[in-house]
């Protein structure tokens, strides 16, 4: 391997929402709570961005990038970045867009924000599958805006969409939204062309806008296929495409993603509404991640698949009442442990107290999801088989 992802990198001192923001994020800020572990004995395992070191190719661009000494105002100008992009998602995915209907923001969760805002009117509902990340629910409610959810079916830790309960809530309620997450975040499915074709054909029959949040299409398992929703649909304006390079190349904290937006009258509000300038650091990191990324990015998944293999072997010794499959895309493992724990726990807290892990329980994902855990696989073998070690044994002490 050339790039070394065993590597342990301390990030305390680093404003990390990972190691410094986890009580906020995950317990509110309760005052009164306290853990039987100092804040560095703590393995994170939470939110969705990677214990590993960003690429040395994007290091270089950013350090480049600040040899120009000035970092003043900027936007996407030269043509290079969209170059890049568009080579990405065409080689890839063979998709290939109108680099014009393509804007940027601050990431996928603001623009979640802003679109509801400009697509919704207030007696409009939003449609979502759940469980479901939980900031769909968050920018529904930003904009008291009602929200819809359509429970996955889950058939021993394989989901798939219910057609007959979407097709009966489109029915019976007045949505224009759908927002849809392809990888899906929490479940890892990706989406494959048949269910992508009725999803889609449902809502444009129903004259519904989709919202596809593709931002973890890149963080396949080797051997799946992605396809880009718009990509079926190439003579609809009503699908907007979210993607980004921040969790495929863990620069989440650069605030950038791209939205593709094909309806020239959503694009205009947007225009009108949002500021176009870009941190002139995150254009130059995106723009090294789509040209020169590609060789970090294979030998990521080929060390995140061994990861989640280790996480089946543990399963399996450990915990074979888990409900488990590898996931065909994301790093996120969602487990169902409710043989072992039941489904009332509030699973976050339960393991931040005993187990020392920082991890994301059921409660977190809207619904669908009591008595499941959601656990970070982007760090390395030996942090992962730690927190792994922690979480059985919290298990097992609880049981016995
Ligand atoms: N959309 C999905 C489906 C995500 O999973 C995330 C991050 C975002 C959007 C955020 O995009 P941004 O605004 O950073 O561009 N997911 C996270 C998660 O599940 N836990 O922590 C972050």
């Amino acid at each position: 391997m050339k790039y070394d992802f065993d590597k342990i990198i301390n990030r305390q001192g680093t404003n990390a929402m990972s190691v410094n923001g986890f009580r906020e994020y995950l317990f509110n800020g309760e005052e009164n709570l306290t853990f039987p572990f100092e804040d560095d004995e703590f393995i994170s395992m939470w939110i969705a961005d990677m214990e590993f070191a960003m690429a040395p190719e994007i290091i270089t661009a950013i350090k480049k990038r600040l040899d120009q000494q000035i970092c003043g105002y900027s936007q996407i100008f030269e043509s290079q970045y969209y170059q890049a992009f568009l080579n990405w998602t065409k080689t890839r995915y063979g998709w290939e867009f109108d680099k014009e209907h393509c804007v940027n923001s601050f990431g996928v969760v603001p623009a979640l924000y802003d679109l509801i805002e400009y697509i919704c009117q207030p007696d409009e509902k939003v449609l979502i599958f759940t469980p479901s990340y939980g900031y769909f629910k968050h920018a529904a409610a930003g904009n008291n805006i009602e929200l819809i959810t359509s429970d996955l079916i889950c058939n021993n830790g394989y989901y798939s969409m219910d057609f007959a309960d979407i097709e009966k809530k489109i029915k019976n309620n007045k949505i224009s939204l759908c927002i849809l997450c392809n990888p899906h975040n929490p479940t890892g499915r990706v989406w494959n062309k048949d269910e992508l074709t009725q999803l889609g054909q449902i809502c444009l029959d129903n004259n519904i806008m989709i919202i596809s949040d593709e931002i973890h299409c890149d963080l396949l398992r080797k051997g799946q296929v992605y396809t880009p929703l718009a990509k079926l649909f190439p003579k609809t304006d009503k699908i907007i495409t979210c993607m980004a390079p921040s969790k495929t190349f863990n620069l989440a904290g650069f605030m950038f993603a791209n939205i593709i937006i094909a309806n020239d009258e959503l694009r205009c509000k947007w225009k009108e509404k949002q500021l176009p300038m870009v941190n002139p650091l995150s254009i130059a990191a995106a723009q090294a991640a789509y040209a020169d990324g590609s060789e970090w990015l294979n030998e990521l998944r080929d060390y995140l698949d061994a990861n989640f293999a280790c996480l089946s072997d543990f399963l399996i010794e450990h915990l074979p009442k888990a409900i488990y499959k590898i996931p065909e895309s994301t790093y996120l493992a969602w487990v169902d442990i409710s043989a072992y724990l039941g489904k009332e726990k509030n699973l976050t807290l339960f393991f931040a107290q005993h187990a020392g892990v920082l991890l994301e329980g059921g409660n977190m994902f809207v619904a669908n999801a009591d008595g499941y855990i959601r656990i970070n696989l982007a760090c390395p073998r030996s942090r992962l088989k730690e927190g792994l070690k922690r979480i059985a044994a919290a298990i097992h002490k609880d049981i016995t």
